[in-house]
Order: C-alpha cells, then structure tokens, then sequence
C-alpha cells in the first residue's frame, strides 16, 4: 500500500465547463494537455463529473423569480443560481474529448439529488451528504491528494477544503486550474485553502 498513497483528483473537466460550454471557464480547456501529462505520475487516479438531473435546484431556470448567478438561501445555505449545465447523459456533461479519461481508477459523479448542489467531490453542500469518495480514497491507502480542474473557486476549492479537513496531505496544482471568479470568489477560495493548509502549488 505503501506505494499508492498519492491520488490525483480531476474535478469537473466536462465540456459545460470549456469554452462553448453553458458554464464555460475562461481557458477551461488548457487545462487538458496538463492533466493527461501529470496522470502517468499518480498511482491512483479519480475524475469527477458533474451531473444533474433536468430541473435541479442549482440553476435559476429552476427559480421564476431568479437568474444566473443570483444567490439564493436554501435549507442548507447559501447557494449561487447557475445556467442549467451537465445535465446527465448530455453532451455538455461528457468530458472534454482530449481528456485522457482511460487511465481513470475511478468516475465519481455528483450533483445528482435534485434539491442540493454538490460542489465538492466529498460532501454535499449541505456539508453533511457523503458522496463516498473519502471511503473509496481510505480503502486505497491514499494519503496525500492532488487537485487539478475545473472551477478552481468552487468545486476545485471546495474538494480541496473538504480534503484538508478529513486529515489529507492536499495539494492543488494551479497551473492546472481555472476560475469562475464570480464577485471575488478566486481570492476568497485561495485565502480560504492557504488558512487550511492546502498547498497552492
Ligand atoms: C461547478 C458550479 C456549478 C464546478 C459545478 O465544477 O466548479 N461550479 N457546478
Ligand atoms: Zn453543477
């Protein structure tokens, strides 16, 4: 086991997320050529997708009274409003086409109860629905995890925090991220991982 304590997480390298995309990252696609070259270097290997089902509760189409990027308060929270994206089984959910996707140990999708968002790869946002990725990733022997993809503000950040705060040894790679960076979320997500001790590399 010793051997296979390092786990790359690709979050969210979808096409909704790339330019063209219904939430298209600025330079979301730049981030590929990267990752397929960092995947040789990890022993294990997860991607997340993205998947919702028609009418979640995070896009505003969803909302009458809202648009995108509003903020609303649900049960659990503030939420941001989003355009509908990654529906299940759509194009904008699959991954970009250049994204090595073979070499992935593990797909873990998320985002699929219609009345809560699932930015991190971890948890819910409701900060308390597991999503099994901490028992999959404990049963592997992984102990240091490396993070790369999209958006680094939400579900890069949000797995990340989530990561350091179960007692992983977290890194996420920033050249191999991009941003939304919606009303300062980018600044306030990096100061958030820094004070968690994440390692912004
Ligand atoms: C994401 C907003 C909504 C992400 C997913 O992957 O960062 N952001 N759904
Ligand atoms: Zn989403």
């Amino acid at each position: 086991m010793g051997d296979e304590m390092d786990a790359l997480i690709v979050v969210d390298v979808q096409n909704d997320f790339c330019p063209g995309g219904a939430l298209a990252v600025a330079g979301g696609d730049e981030v590929v050529p990267e990752i397929n070259r960092m995947l040789a270097a990890f022993p294990i290997r997860v991607f997340t997708q993205d998947w919702h089902p028609a009418g979640h509760s995070s896009f505003a189409s969803s909302h009458p009274a809202c648009v995108p990027f509003d903020l609303v308060e649900m049960d659990y929270g503030p939420q941001v409003l989003w355009p509908d994206h990654c529906l299940q089984g759509s194009d904008g959910a699959a991954f970009h086409e250049d994204l090595e996707v073979a070499p992935a140990d593990m797909i873990l999708r998320k985002g699929f109860r219609s009345d809560v968002d699932s930015y991190s790869a971890f948890f819910e946002n409701d900060h308390e629905t597991p999503t099994g990725l901490e028992g999959y990733l404990r049963s592997r022997g992984a102990t240091r995890l490396t993070f790369v993809g999209l958006a680094t503000d939400y579900c890069v950040a949000w797995s990340a925090l989530d990561a350091a705060r179960l007692g992983f040894d977290v890194t996420v790679k920033m050249s191999a991220c991009r941003a939304i960076d919606l009303d300062g979320s980018l600044e306030r997500a990096l100061a958030e991982m820094r004070a968690a001790g994440v390692a912004l590399v």
